[in-house]
């Protein structure tokens, strides 16, 4: 079923209103906004969230096994792997050289007086990089699914989608029964997606009426910055990759992809709107379950420019407060340190502030800094969860362009019809 244009409005509007229920009970009834939020919003706005995270383990187990299933041949799995990693990298450098272009442009350090005494954050440990990627491979598949390992899953399910093109008819029943799988995830997707619009309204009503108007009168510049990076990245960036390398027009991308950019907004989770980005991709934007199945489970793991984005303004904010000067090496220290980040950022809320100490540690700055965002961090939360989901469908409709001329055929070729 094609995500429908009007579901989209609804959600739209549903946030709308929310926003502005938000600042309306935050500004004129505190008290009242205390118990409409603790017995109607909250419940409301985790409802919607846990119902669709619940399919997203076996929605990305049973997607990409299938998807990779679905290409066949090993070497195109491995054509289109190598075109993945290395257009999520590019798009994410690029993404963190423009927060930088914009903060030491706008400079949002330098004007306002931020209160650096009491600054406090304390940083939980982001693993290291090596040991991150040395992880993906699961000892117990089964315990990946249990704890939400991402990663962990994505390469169980790509080994068995393999084995499942590799043998053909040998494994056809058991093709048939990750098919139909597919089939019954997607229902639910839409099924659940009758609540989003109430689900929006609640989770973004929640947010703002906790977070208020004056986070924004201090922290104005640093949340206009990355706003005006993520806007400049998602329009430039992806617009012309996907006009360039997609044959796409960009308006047909950002209107077809606006019912997945609308759910990752009210979620704040590139995962839990991951049933959401793969079926309107598949619908609205004529990209192949098998790339898309592929594609985006995989950028929703590691694939984070909206995260990078913030992180390459708060580093350059911070270090601004503190009146540190970042020399050109420490610069291209955060870059690196920001894309690394962004693969191993968990596609959750707010957890990109979390490996946003990884980078800050990587130049020596105050951790504590990431206190003086965090005010307004939910709002850019929700704007950069839109920019990631939107990267990954952007990369997944170049995919289908450039596969184009090897043939893309959407079922698996070894299996009888
Ligand atoms: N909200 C995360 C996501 O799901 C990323 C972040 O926290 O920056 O994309």
């Amino acid at each position: 079923m094609k995500p429908n244009s009007n579901l989209t409005k609804k959600i739209i509007i549903a946030l709308i209103l929310g926003i502005f229920a938000g600042f309306a009970l935050n500004l004129f009834a505190p008290a009242a906004f205390s118990i409409i939020d603790k017995y109607v919003l909250y419940p409301l706005g985790q409802l919607f969230l846990n119902l669709i995270k619940m399919l997203v383990v076996p929605l990305v187990f049973i997607s990409i096994t299938l998807g990779v299933a679905g290409l066949g041949d090993p070497k195109k799995l491995g054509r289109i792997g190598v075109k993945t990693i290395g257009y999520f990298l590019v798009t994410t450098t690029v993404a963190i050289m423009i927060a930088l272009g914009v903060a030491s442009v706008m400079q949002p350090g330098l004007n306002g007086n931020f209160d650096t005494e009491n600054a406090q954050f304390e940083a939980t440990e982001a693993p290291p990089v090596v040991d991150t990627l040395l992880n993906i491979i699961p000892t117990n598949p089964i315990d990946s699914m249990s704890s939400g390992n991402m990663l962990q899953i994505i390469a169980f399910a790509v080994f068995i989608g393999l084995a499942l093109g590799v043998l053909g008819q040998k494994t056809e029943g058991i093709y048939r029964l990750v098919e139909q799988g597919n089939e019954i995830m997607m229902y639910l997707v839409n099924l659940i997606m009758k609540l989003a619009p109430y689900g929006a309204f609640a989770l973004i009503a929640s947010a703002i009426g906790k977070q208020g108007w004056e986070a924004f009168e201090v922290m104005g510049m640093y949340f206009i910055a990355v706003m005006i990076a993520l806007f400049i990245h998602a329009l430039l960036t992806y617009g012309t990759a996907v006009s360039v390398l997609g044959k796409m027009n960009p308006i047909k991308f950002f209107k077809g992809l606006a019912p997945a950019m609308s759910v990752a907004f009210s979620t704040s989770s590139s995962s839990a709107t991951l049933p959401i980005s793969m079926e309107t991709a598949q619908k609205n934007l004529n990209v192949p379950k098998s790339i898309s199945s592929f594609v985006q489970p995989l950028g929703a793991t590691i694939n984070m420019d909206g995260t990078a984005i913030m992180q390459g303004v708060a580093v350059v904010f911070i270090a601004q407060v503190f009146g540190v000067d970042l020399s050109i090496n420490e610069i291209l220290i955060v870059v690196l340190t920001a894309v690394l980040a962004s693969i191993g950022t968990a596609g959750v809320p707010g957890v990109g502030l979390i490996m946003l100490a990884m980078v800050l540690k990587s130049v020596g700055l105050p951790v504590e800094g990431i206190a003086l965002i965090i005010g307004v961090d939910r709002l850019l939360d929700m704007t950069r969860t839109a920019v990631n989901i939107t990267g990954d469908a952007s990369c997944a409709v170049i995919v289908t362009e450039t596969e184009k001329k090897h043939g893309l055929d959407e079922g698996n070729k070894n299996v009888s019809a």
